[in-house]
């Protein structure tokens, strides 16, 4: 009796060691696995940083954000990678976006190609897509960044709705019809609102010489119409205050030629060109001033009002290259000097300045739309 007492008092005791060891075990565990965790969440912690100081340096220098990034191991060096991180664009500023996706490098131009392989556009239309598009990132202001993520748009749209389009100098061009048409139809410094019928007009032969669906024009137009562009806003800019300037019409004031007699003519100002005409609904114009080689500048006048005049800057006395048409309906070369023209404000007189300037100073993207649209419609008949 006492043996078995002193055994189960022995076998007590071994238990509470057993216990006590599995206690200990589970606390050395338990303290482990919360250290674990410690680390864990502060490798975390230290990523998130690290990410979110990347993001900084990117918006304020895109290319040293990347670069910082990808030595930090947060980003591949792939441009797979890269643009995924620009689509996702968290805590990125799109300006920013725009001007790495906008540089020359090949690296970055193969950036740019990703990127848009990642916006899905297949059965949208043109304007649909662009919406998407052009709320990924900011377009930059310099022609030829604007010309590269244009072509590259205009690539992908294809690739995504084969058989829209002849070309995709046509989708190209046709992007910025839509682009320049947001500017008419919502800015409210442009006056004259296209209708569909200028619209389509304006887009006539754009297919490789032939003619794109009234339908499908149409559809764009309206689109347009009942819903702006919406961009991204990083410096309160948008898109009707576009990279070109609207073209202008209006009516104004010119002084003849020989005979000083004041017209009052409707003026559009559009293609680098000054048209004028009789009436608004005139099919053809009375003038045509082509712009190159001129300048502009503000004149006072005894008789008339906020006057600018156009001259051929140094050669005072030469004629200005320019036709106008004679009261018996024959086109004749003009015989101004310089053109004098007055505007019935002086808020119009510095408007029409500024987009004549703006026409004057050889803006390089109308030259590269200008070569486009050459391209597109010269293809006609072959
Ligand atoms: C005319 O005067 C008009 O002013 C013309 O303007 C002008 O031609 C003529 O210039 C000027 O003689 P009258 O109508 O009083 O005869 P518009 O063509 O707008 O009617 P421009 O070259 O300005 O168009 P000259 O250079 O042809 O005299």
């Amino acid at each position: 009796m006492r043996q078995e007492l002193e055994s189960i008092r022995r076998r007590k005791q071994e238990l509470l060691h057993d216990i006590q060891r599995l206690k200990d075990e589970i606390a050395e565990v338990t303290n482990e696995i919360e250290n674990l965790g410690v680390t864990e969440e502060r490798k975390s912690m230290q990523r998130n940083k690290q990410m979110a100081m990347g993001r900084k340096k990117f918006n304020m220098d895109p290319k040293k954000g990347i670069r910082f990034l990808i030595d930090s191991s947060l980003l591949k060096n792939t441009s797979d990678d890269i643009a995924k991180f620009l689509y996702k664009g968290e805590g990125l500023n799109k300006t920013a976006i725009g001007d790495y996706l906008g540089e020359r490098d090949d690296f970055n131009i193969e950036v740019l190609h990703a990127f848009l392989d990642l916006h899905e556009f297949t059965d949208l239309n043109l304007v649909q897509a662009l919406r998407q598009f052009l709320w990924s990132f900011r377009l930059p202001g310099e022609a030829q960044k604007i010309d590269r993520m244009m072509e590259a748009f205009a690539q992908r749209y294809c690739r995504c709705n084969p058989g829209v389009f002849q070309s995709t100098d046509t989708c190209y061009v046709l992007s910025f019809s839509v682009i320049m048409l947001n500017t008419s139809l919502h800015n409210p410094n442009v006056k004259d609102k296209p209708s569909v019928q200028r619209f389509t007009a304006m887009n006539r032969g754009i297919n490789d010489g032939g003619d794109l669906p009234e339908e499908l024009l149409r559809n764009l137009y309206d689109s347009i119409k009942n819903e702006p562009f919406k961009i991204p806003e990083d410096d309160g800019n948008d898109l009707t205050h576009t990279f070109f300037n609207p073209d202008r019409e209006g009516w104004l004031l010119k002084l003849g030629g020989r005979v000083k007699t004041w017209k009052r003519r409707w003026f559009i100002l559009t293609d680098n060109c000054l048209y004028y005409f009789e009436y608004t609904t005139d099919k053809e114009p009375r003038g045509i001033i082509p712009l190159e080689n001129l300048s502009i500048r503000e004149v006072d006048d005894s008789k008339k009002p906020n006057c600018f005049e156009l001259f051929i800057p140094d050669h005072k006395d030469q004629v200005i290259k320019a036709c106008k048409t004679e009261a018996d309906g024959r086109v004749v070369e003009g015989n101004h000097t310089f053109y004098r023209i007055s505007a019935p404000t002086a808020e119009e007189k510095d408007e029409w300045i500024n987009s004549i300037k703006a026409a004057i100073s050889k803006d390089p993207f109308y030259e590269m739309l200008a070569a486009r649209k050459k391209k597109v419609s010269s293809l006609k008949g072959l």
